[in-house]
């Protein structure tokens, strides 16, 4: 219901919309109306009330929709263009669409909301609206199907990199998860479309929290899911910018890597990965165990030292801490 009266706040224009009518609209009592509108403000959206008149939305505090944005995208490929949904299933589903339709190189797709946001496995990425980054971008890199895994440490890299320009120290949890202060706040999902053993193009999503307060997560993943918001409540930086940032990121890894492969992408990984020696518990396709990280091959594979002293190659996998 929250985001339904954001929604009617925002076509709603400069003027006012009354607890009454949003009351009838949505079916609940005025006083839920005023509790949601009071949650929305905590959000960072800027609502004026008053009285006798309603609810005015002053100001989109913080706009997701490139065309209330500052400027376009200042790069050359990525983000060039992006495709806006105030609401969507899936960017990943749009933007395999656009691929497939031949849209170029750097194209992105950004939502508001995703109403079936993926995670990897058949598993949910929860994206309500205002509060998150959730964009899925289409790289066409000439490469072997073996060295695609590779680009999802080129994106854990490049949205590290982005949370170190805002003054976040962020932390990389092999393969596809950046923590702040242990927490999740960004999950990367990499896709792609092969022919033969060549890649034909890769759909990279990525989700990051950045207004959510604790209380907002579902709380199943209330322990372990973060925001930029939780980190530093004062200066949460805007969606805008964290975007054209993470954009101009990912630019310049991509360039490192088409020129000069993967060793220089994987130092700057390496620079924000979990450390050497952080216990994990290991749950692959073949396997389930404990050990301690030993680091990345130079092919970007995960090395880990069981209880026995023997050194696993983990090619995929989900990995729990603290274990
Ligand atoms: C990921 O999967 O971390 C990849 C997430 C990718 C999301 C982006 S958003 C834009 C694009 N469009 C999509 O539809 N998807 C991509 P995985 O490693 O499987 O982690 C999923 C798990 O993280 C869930 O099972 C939850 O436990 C947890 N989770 C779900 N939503 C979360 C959130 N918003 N923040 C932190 N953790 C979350």
């Amino acid at each position: 219901v929250k985001d339904q009266i954001l929604k009617a706040l925002r076509e709603n224009n400069d003027g006012y919309l009354s607890g009454e009518k949003l009351a009838e609209r949505f079916r609940c009592s005025r006083m839920a109306i005023w509790k949601h509108i009071d949650e929305l403000r905590n959000r960072g959206y800027r609502i004026e009330s008053v009285h006798r008149k309603g609810y005015r939305l002053v100001a989109d505090l913080d706009p997701i929709d490139p065309t209330q944005w500052s400027g376009p995208v200042d790069t050359k490929e990525i983000g060039r263009e992006v495709l806006f949904f105030p609401e969507i299933d899936s960017t990943q589903q749009m933007a395999h669409q656009l691929a497939r339709e031949g849209r170029p190189h750097g194209t992105a797709v950004l939502a508001e909301l995703q109403h079936g946001g993926k995670g990897r496995l058949g598993r949910n990425w929860f994206s309500p609206a205002g509060v998150g980054l959730w964009t899925s971008i289409i790289l066409r890199p000439n490469l072997t199907l073996e060295a695609a895994p590779q680009i999802t440490l080129l994106i854990a890299a490049a949205v590290a990199r982005t949370l170190v320009m805002f003054g976040y120290d962020p932390k990389i949890k092999w393969p596809n998860d950046i923590l702040l202060a242990g927490r999740k706040v960004s999950g990367i999902l990499t896709e792609l479309q092969a022919d033969l053993d060549r890649v034909k193009y890769i759909i990279v999503g990525i989700g990051l929290n950045i207004h959510q307060r604790l209380q907002d997560f579902p709380e199943n993943i209330r322990d372990k899911a973060g925001s930029l918001y939780i980190i530093n409540p004062e200066q949460t930086p805007r969606r805008e910018l964290v975007f054209k940032t993470l954009c101009s990121q990912i630019e310049s890894l991509y360039h490192l890597y088409m020129e000069h492969g993967f060793l220089p992408i994987k130092a700057i990984w390496e620079s924000y990965s979990l450390p050497m020696g952080t216990r994990m518990k290991i749950t692959s396709l073949k396997k389930v165990f404990e050990g301690t990280s030993v680091g990345i091959t130079d092919q970007g594979v995960l090395l880990v030292k069981d209880e026995a002293g023997e050194i696993h190659q983990i090619h995929s996998a989900d990995i729990e801490l603290n274990a």
